[in-house]
């Protein structure tokens, strides 16, 4: 039976990543961070049923000694690094805490991992908002594109990229990068884009709330769905060669589009409740993500199941259920 350790277990992918391993037979330990309501300690795992399947262990990616124990006692084969401080608006509010969570956390596990482990296999949540601004002239960003990030989440993302393929290369690691673009599903925090606007949307509906308040509307997104993308970090983790993938729909689509789906689908126009807020911008803006997943589909044979609108139903489906 092949172990593996996730980091950021209780998070979307975490809890995906968890029932995805657990379905292929792996034994799954997650580290999950202290929690001071006792009861609030891993909620998300607990309403899943996933508790009582996985081991978690408690630390953090700042706290070395506590991966110091929780590798030495798991003995992973496999580590997913995804605990992150994942929310890019927020990362300019606190961007002390997400340079050392998303850049030195990094630093701290490859450590960890060469030390202790070094015969595992290393993946790491990279992300495509370490693109920034920057799309090739086919209006695509692939693995050649230049990184400049345009927020400190891309920025440390960005670190920890790099710090990966150079532990990869200076000693011999099966370390890799996934390039993620954006991925949703109804486990996604509702202070992201796409649950915002479908809690809000459905809010709307059943009369709980007037309108909706948002930022920038002309961004563009290429959006899939979490449970597709876990598949694909099983797949480039166990790839022979330890590389860089990127995962992604090929398909973008702006925040006024995905509010005009919605809103659509619920018989309502989204012009009539969509209100700008400034509190909702952010101080530098990534414009524009379309990913390329050629190599991912042509060397891994990964294939995403969900569309954009197959999504949304899922969503629109947990809302309508829970509110
Ligand atoms: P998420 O739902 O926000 O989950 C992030 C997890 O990281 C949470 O469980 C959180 O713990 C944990 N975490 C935060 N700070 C930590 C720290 N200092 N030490 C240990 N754990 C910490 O994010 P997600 O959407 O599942 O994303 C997973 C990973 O993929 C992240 O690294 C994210 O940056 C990256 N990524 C995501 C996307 C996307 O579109 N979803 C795209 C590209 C890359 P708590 O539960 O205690 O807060
Ligand atoms: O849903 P978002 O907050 O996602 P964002 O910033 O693209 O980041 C996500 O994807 C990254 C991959 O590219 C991940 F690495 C990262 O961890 C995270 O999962 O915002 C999407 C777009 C932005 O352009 C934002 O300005 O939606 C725009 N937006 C407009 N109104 C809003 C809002 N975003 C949020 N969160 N809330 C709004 O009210």
């Amino acid at each position: 039976m092949k172990k593996a350790l996730i980091t950021g277990i209780a998070g979307q992918d975490g809890s995906y990543l968890s029932e995805y391993l657990l379905s292929l037979g792996y034994e799954v330990h997650g580290m999950v961070r202290r929690h001071s309501v006792a009861e609030n300690q891993n909620h998300r795992l607990h309403k899943l049923g996933l508790n009582e399947r996985i081991h978690t262990h408690y630390g953090d990616l700042l706290d070395y000694p506590s991966l110091v124990r929780i590798i030495q006692q798991v003995q992973p084969d496999e580590i997913y690094n995804l605990g992150a401080m994942s929310h890019v608006r927020i990362s300019f509010d606190m961007p002390s805490f997400t340079i050392q969570t998303n850049a030195l956390g990094v630093l701290n596990m490859l450590e960890v991992y060469r030390t202790l482990v070094p015969d595992a296999k290393f993946y790491q949540a990279s992300s495509s908002e370490m693109f920034g601004n920057s799309v090739d002239d086919d209006g695509v960003q692939r693995l050649t594109t230049p990184m400049n990030p345009v927020s400190p989440y891309g920025c440390a993302k960005v670190m920890g990229y790099n710090l990966v393929r150079h532990y990869r290369h200076a000693y011999k690691l099966h370390a890799c990068n996934g390039i993620l673009f954006n991925h949703e599903s109804p486990r996604r925090g509702s202070n992201f884009v796409t649950n915002k606007v479908v809690k809000g949307a459905v809010s709307i509906k059943k009369g709980l709330q007037n309108n909706l308040e948002l930022g920038n509307m002309d961004s563009y997104r290429d959006w899939g769905h979490s449970k597709d993308y876990v598949r694909a970090m099983h797949m480039i983790i166990n790839h022979d060669n330890a590389e860089e993938f990127i995962v992604a729909t090929g398909e973008t689509h702006s925040v006024r589009d995905l509010c005009e789906t919605v809103f659509n689908k619920l018989d309502m126009n989204y012009k009539d409740y969509i209100v700008q807020n400034p509190k909702y911008m952010r101080p530098e803006e990534l414009k524009y993500l379309k990913g390329d997943p050629s190599k991912s589909r042509e060397i891994l044979g990964w294939e995403p199941e969900y569309t954009f609108s197959t999504m949304l139903d899922e969503m629109i489906e947990r809302w309508e259920k829970e509110l």
